[in-house]
């Protein structure tokens, strides 16, 4: 197996593309494929103040490292669910990777913050686990991008993940979501500017950038998502990639290029009825916010005076 740029040895190879590359040439390929994403999208200038979700997992490390590798200036931001050993472990990988690094990391504890964690508040509340848990991720990291003024919140997801949110919204028919489900959204009606720059790379090629890098990352799936239909679906995309590579690219850029853009007025009906929730102040079409909704549900309370606890902002601190 050789590189496809430079003929010597190759370490991975890459089907949808049908090259190999050595690990120079598959690093750059990594960086050059973000770059493309940033650029097509206009996701981020090199002065933005730039905030990533962390989670400790291979997805948020590499778009972490990547975004430093390419000059932006990055903070990250760790939020602690309350999932038990995995929680606690998570955290330790983000506390790391920023560490080494000297980067900041600000933290948020679920728990100590807001009264509930997310297996007990999920049942309290009566929600699936990961329903309660992206809902409160969610409003968490809008919320900390707003208030620790940064330009832009990236995220790590990655063309996998994005690949089977689109095939669960096309399989229901969840249109009001189509309109949203893009690589950039615009900071407008009380939300932060939201990117998704690993949109270009599966996460196999995440975590092979990971652990070419040396960049430890936690492995362990959250025990959560067991049944989690996201994780059906994105096995049964593998299962299609293996018999059409590139299928997993050209489902989800070809939604890009020829369909998001019909769904738009739908998801721009639902803007148009966007107020400021009575409890927090996020935008919401109801009174009270669905986070809101979830933390009296799940038993929780809100932190007085501010909503959000950003934690310890120390440079080189993780705490
Ligand atoms: S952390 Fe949360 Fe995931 Fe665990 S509970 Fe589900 S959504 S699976 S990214
Ligand atoms: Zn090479
Ligand atoms: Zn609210």
């Amino acid at each position: 197996m050789k590189c496809v740029t430079c003929r010597g040895p190759a370490v991975i190879d890459i089907r949808r593309q049908n090259a190999n590359y050595c690990v120079d040439h598959f690093l750059e390929q990594c960086r050059r494929q973000v770059s493309k994403a940033i650029r097509e999208w206009d996701m981020v200038e090199t002065s933005d103040r730039v905030l990533v979700a962390v989670s400790g997992g291979k997805d948020s490390l590499a778009v972490w490292d990547l975004l430093l590798e390419l000059g932006y200036q990055a903070d990250g931001l760790y939020v602690g669910l309350g999932i038990g050993d995995y929680s606690d472990t998570s955290a330790v990988y983000a506390k790391n990777f920023a560490e080494e690094r000297g980067l900041n990391l600000i933290t948020i504890d679920l728990p100590t913050t807001y009264g509930y964690d997310i297996p007990n508040g999920s049942r309290a509340a009566r929600r699936a686990p990961c329903s309660a848990c992206g809902l409160s991720k969610r409003h968490l990291f809008d919320s900390a991008a707003l208030e620790g003024g940064y330009d832009v919140l990236v995220t790590g997801h990655n063309l996998d993940d994005e690949a089977a949110v689109l095939f669960g919204n096309t399989l229901h028919w969840h249109t009001e979501y189509l309109g949203r489900q893009l690589p950039v959204l615009p900071a407008r009606d009380g939300f932060p500017k939201k990117v998704k720059p690993l949109v270009r790379l599966t996460e196999r090629e995440t975590a092979a950038y990971c652990l070419i890098k040396g960049i430890d990352y936690l492995v362990d799936e959250c025990p959560m998502a067991v049944g989690n239909r996201h994780l059906s679906y994105k096995e049964a995309l593998n299962d299609i990639e293996v018999k059409s590579p590139g299928a997993k690219h050209s489902f989800y850029f070809g939604f890009l290029d020829r369909a998001s853009a019909l769904f738009i007025p739908e998801a721009e009906e639902d803007r148009a009825q966007l107020q400021d929730c009575l409890t927090c102040g996020a935008p919401t079409t109801a009174d009270i916010c669905a986070f809101c909704r979830l933390v009296d549900r799940a038993g929780g309370h809100h932190p007085e005076p501010v909503p959000v606890h950003l934690g310890s902002t120390r440079r080189g601190s993780s705490s």
